[in-house]
């Protein structure tokens, strides 16, 4: 009990620590976002669009060195790794076609500006 109120002491601290930073208009450190772009139901057997946005600060991502979809269905072992291809203003794009119906993840791997971010969304393909 009383770790976890330390923990969340420091925790208090750092988030403090930070807006401070921000309100003292010291320069705001940039990341690697990625955000996906793919529609929560998709139909099986037709080919369908993976998609992700990347953005640093305010930069769009046009030159990531890695931009992977990994495919997998809830429950099963077997992972598809598919390539995206930059088609303009940080959008990455691949191809791809489910083969059943059922829920699957999918994980974007972006790497680029040395650093790499992986969201993950879930979809229903009916
Ligand atoms: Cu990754």
């Amino acid at each position: 009990m009383k770790k976890w109120l330390l923990l969340f002491a420091f925790a208090l601290l750092v988030v403090a620590g930070c807006a401070n930073k921000a309100e003292e208009g010291e320069e705001e450190l940039a990341y690697l976002d990625v955000k996906m772009a793919i529609e929560e139901k998709l139909p099986v057997n037709q080919e369908v669009e993976l998609a992700c946005l990347a953005t640093y600060g305010d930069e769009k991502v046009t030159d990531a060195s890695e931009v992977t979809f990994e495919v997998w269905k809830h429950g099963e072992e077997d992972r598809q790794m598919i390539e995206g291809k930059h088609v303009g203003d940080g959008k990455y794009v691949a191809r791809y076609t489910f083969p059943t119906k059922g829920t699957y993840s999918v994980v974007a791997h972006v790497t680029a500006k040395n650093m790499h971010n992986m969201p993950k969304v879930d979809v229903v393909v009916e």
